[in-house]
């Protein structure tokens, strides 16, 4: 087993069910773990639900519903997303489950042990929409003189006895950690962001709450819950296997998030992490939002689309391509049906699914499946290996870098060689002409589509999935790209190649567009 690699999405509310913005996270850090895998790193991937808090009481009330019957229906949607978009999580968790509680116990023990929590009484700004406190400096105004927070929502004011944390002692601390870790939270516009607030002066954090019981019990105070995020963000420790154990995979290597949740990962988890000596994790990456047809998405405009349907619309890889090929990861993106049809079609259905499906039923119809012996190479041929090699480090290096839209351009420059290359070798027309070429020709697109066909496995792993079982191609990590020797030595074996059926199936456009 190589280095150990730990990811985390978010853990989501579920106060309602998971839409498009919730898969979009879940299909990138997926595509980070499956490419992590195939590097050669132990991967510990870890995503799940945040179960307790004011919003999910105020929810469950509002349906009438008992809070726990709420957290298990909806975490329940939450997880079956995750396995219709093939999300290759290792654990999904609750911060309902028994380990958790006991690792937010122990970190709020090691917390009370630095000395970095007092009891007082907290007066001020509260959003239960994003479940936290706001200083009155940052409120905004919106219609009618109400107070918003900086993201919108509401606020009321609370005034309670509450557990406090000495926030404002890490103010100098955490400016020297992003000083010494450039790559502690990306993108860089994040980056700036987080450091001008720490800059300008943290106040103590209110983290108990005592006017409701749905949540971690504070230990040794009865009747204080913990802050929501306090429990929430303990999620990363206890998927490592804190407290016990020598947790092999903390710190974490990557926490992958949205930009509205920036500051709770990368200014409040560090300083308590550093408050309980507990070593930080490497990077806090904060993605864009996910917008339909450029407007944000909301139950009132009625645009919020449950990512199931629309993986039936446009097939599972077909959303996963589009998503993580349109959006340049970390900026906001747009969405919408004719924009992923119009991508899954032109770029997977035509250039890659066509290409491996006109070599491959050609082999089965032609060659009675048999791959085809050198033949007569020309320099064309080691030209177009030469360019799909290139085109395949080209997605390791901005995978490995985050640029995962990047990483897919890479590869399309290698399947588009390889479309150009058809063309000008023609090996439809060399089979009565000559087909010692065509035996050459056919031999490189195949093994240039085995290459490719690994390296975009993460992306879009059934159709890439298929194409390889169709090759019986066994080794798919990374290793296996630059194995030059394969070709021959699985013609050696005797395999015979089966009909393929399409691996990337061309979409129609939808009559409607999903509907909320
Ligand atoms: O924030 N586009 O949960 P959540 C892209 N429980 N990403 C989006 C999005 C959109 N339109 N809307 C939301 C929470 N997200 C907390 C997290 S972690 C210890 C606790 C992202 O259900 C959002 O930024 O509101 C977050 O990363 C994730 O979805 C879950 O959001």
């Amino acid at each position: 087993m190589g280095e150990p690699f730990y990811i985390t999405t978010a853990i989501s509310y579920p106060n309602g069910r998971p839409h498009i913005g919730h898969a979009y996270e879940a299909i990138a850090a997926d595509a980070i773990a499956r490419f992590q895998r195939q590097a050669g790193r132990d991967v510990r991937f870890q995503t799940g639900t945040d179960e307790h808090g004011l919003k999910m009481v105020q929810t469950a009330r509002d349906k009438g519903m008992d809070v726990r019957a709420l957290a298990d229906e909806m975490s329940s949607y939450f997880k079956a997303m995750c396995d219709d978009l093939r999300i290759s999580y290792d654990r999904f968790i609750r911060t309902t489950d028994a380990d958790h509680h006991r690792a937010s116990q122990a970190i709020w023990q090691a917390m009370a042990d630095a000395g970095d929590l007092y009891l007082d009484r907290y007066e001020g700004w509260y959003s239960v929409r994003d479940e936290a406190f706001y200083d009155e400096k940052e409120l905004v105004d919106g219609e009618g003189g109400v107070k918003l927070s900086p993201q919108g929502t509401p606020v009321t004011w609370t005034a309670e006895e509450t557990w406090f944390f000495r926030l404002s002692r890490y103010q100098q601390p955490l400016l020297d950690l992003y000083a010494a870790n450039p790559d502690f939270i990306r993108p860089e516009s994040r980056r700036n962001e987080v450091m001008r607030f720490v800059e300008g002066g943290l106040s103590d954090l209110s983290v108990s709450r005592t006017s409701f019981d749905w949540g971690v019990p504070v230990p040794s105070s009865a009747g204080h819950v913990m802050y929501v995020w306090v429990d929430a963000l303990t999620n990363y420790l206890t998927g490592a296997g804190y407290p016990d154990g020598d947790m092999p995979y903390w710190p974490a290597d990557l926490h992958l998030i949205g930009k509205d949740i920036v500051r709770f990962h990368a200014v409040y988890w560090p300083a308590f992490l550093m408050s309980a000596k507990i070593a930080l994790p490497k990077t806090v990456f904060g993605h864009g939002f996910l917008l339909h047809r450029g407007e944000k998405m909301s139950k009132s405009l009625g645009n919020v689309v449950d990512p199931g349907d629309l993986a039936r619309a446009f097939g599972v890889d077909g959303l996963r391509y589009f998503l993580l090929r349109e959006v340049s990861f970390g900026q906001d993106g747009s969405y919408s049906a004719e924009a992923i049809v119009t991508r899954v079609n032109a770029e997977l259905a035509n250039a890659f699914g066509n290409l491996a499906q006109r070599t491959l039923s050609f082999i089965a119809k032609n060659l009675g499946g048999a791959l085809p012996e050198a033949g007569r190479s020309e320099d064309a041929d080691g030209q177009l290996i030469e360019e799909v090699v290139v085109a395949c480090a080209g997605l390791k290096t901005a995978f490995d870098d985050l640029m995962l839209s990047q990483g897919i351009e890479s590869w399309l420059r290698g399947v588009y060689a390889c479309n150009q290359y058809i063309d000008a070798q023609a090996p439809w027309s060399l089979r009565k002409t000559d087909p010692e070429r065509m035996h050459a020709v056919l031999r490189t697109l195949v093994r240039a589509i085995r290459m490719l066909a690994i390296v975009v496995l993460p992306v879009v792993p059934e159709g890439a999935g298929r194409i390889l079982d169709l090759l019986g191609v066994e080794d798919r990590d990374h290793d296996a790209i630059d194995d030059d020797g394969w070709y021959q030595r699985h013609v050696d074996a005797g395999f015979v190649l089966a009909a393929p059926t399409a691996a990337f199936p061309r979409l129609e456009m939808p009559a409607a567009e999903p509907e909320p």
